[in-house]
């Protein structure tokens, strides 16, 4: 059955019947992640990256109740400038988005389950949602964990902030069924910081290897994703005791203000970028932009295994 409220763009859909490799890509990171206009400058220049790394990048967004797999620059402009009065759509935000054909900012969630819809294996993000600190009392578990746990898109991105339990975050993961690979390392890395002080199930060092265990996975048909961690560059990594710092701060006024439910993430993610400056936005930038090259080459590489 054609799914009406999918909309492929004529480049993503060239490249999808043609067996060239395609990158998925959030646009919550655009509206919620960034200032205008850094956000779109960042868009732009990561689809750049990965067309120069040999795929067509597939920007995916819910624009006037359609699912977008492949966005125009008009239109990552225009999610760009309406930032935060775009809705964070998750997955319980679907349904009603598309019959009051709404806008929406696509999370790992969305962007995992349109990517999934579109044929689209292989996703670039900065970082993904996980269980928060005192998930124990308030049951704040993104659903980006639950995604993983049941739909098939490989997913690159620097780790997961310390502003969650990361080792809560691995048990679940684990618990789903779901494998989370170090590129090039052992130990999990924490976006800002290539330092968690916890391990990752595996180490892959190249994008070849990459496409074949997820091509394994999915050849055995077993559902659910891929979690690939990538460290940030050494040179634009953050001292750790910087980010733990700020993280904990923004901790605090988020208790201190009273705040829960899907402002959290947002909330815990602007304050941090405030109390570091300009330094973490221009580390999350470039985490990105690495991400994006190799979600590129392992795209590629799984187009040779399957073509
Ligand atoms: N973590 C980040 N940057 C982000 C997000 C998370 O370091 O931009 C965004 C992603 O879109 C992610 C979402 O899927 O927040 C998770 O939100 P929540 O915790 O409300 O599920
Ligand atoms: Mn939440």
């Amino acid at each position: 059955m054609i799914n009406p409220y999918l909309s492929i763009s004529p480049e993503v859909q060239d490249a999808l019947r043609n067996g060239k490799p395609v990158v998925a890509l959030e646009s919550t990171i655009i509206s919620h992640g960034m200032p205008y206009p850094q956000n779109v400058e960042t868009a732009l220049r990561v689809e750049q990256t990965i067309r120069e790394n040999g795929a067509v990048p597939a920007t995916i967004a819910i624009i006037g109740g359609k699912l977008k797999a492949g966005c125009t620059p008009d239109e990552i402009e225009y999610l760009g400038k309406k930032g935060q009065a775009v809705i964070k759509a998750s997955r319980r935000d679907l349904p009603v988005l598309l019959a009051r054909k709404e806008d929406g900012a696509t999370t790992v969630t969305t962007t995992m389950m349109i990517a999934a819809m579109a044929g689209i294996k292989v996703f670039a993000t900065g970082g993904i949602g996980g269980v928060h600190r005192g998930a124990q009392q308030t049951f704040d578990i993104s659903a980006d964990l639950e995604e993983l746990a049941q739909t098939p898109v490989m997913v690159i991105c620097a780790g997961a902030k310390s502003i969650l339990d990361l080792g809560l975050t691995l048990e679940y993961l684990e618990t789903k069924g779901v494998p989370v690979i170090g590129f090039g390392t052992e130990e999990l890395p924490a976006f800002y910081t290539r330092h968690s002080g916890f391990g990752v199930d595996y180490r892959i060092d190249t994008p070849d290897e990459l496409a074949a265990a997820f091509k394994a996975k999915l050849d055995c048909g077993l559902k659910g994703g891929m979690l690939v961690t990538n460290p940030i560059p050494e040179q634009y990594s953050m001292p750790k005791e910087v980010i733990d710092k700020a993280i904990e701060q923004a901790l605090r006024e988020m208790d201190a203000a009273g705040i829960h439910g899907k402002q959290c993430t947002p909330f815990l993610l602007a304050k941090v970028k405030d109390l570091t400056g300009g330094d973490s936005l221009d580390a999350n930038i470039q985490l990105v932009l690495n991400n994006a090259r190799l979600a590129a080459r392992t795209a590629a590489a799984y187009s040779r295994l399957t073509v």
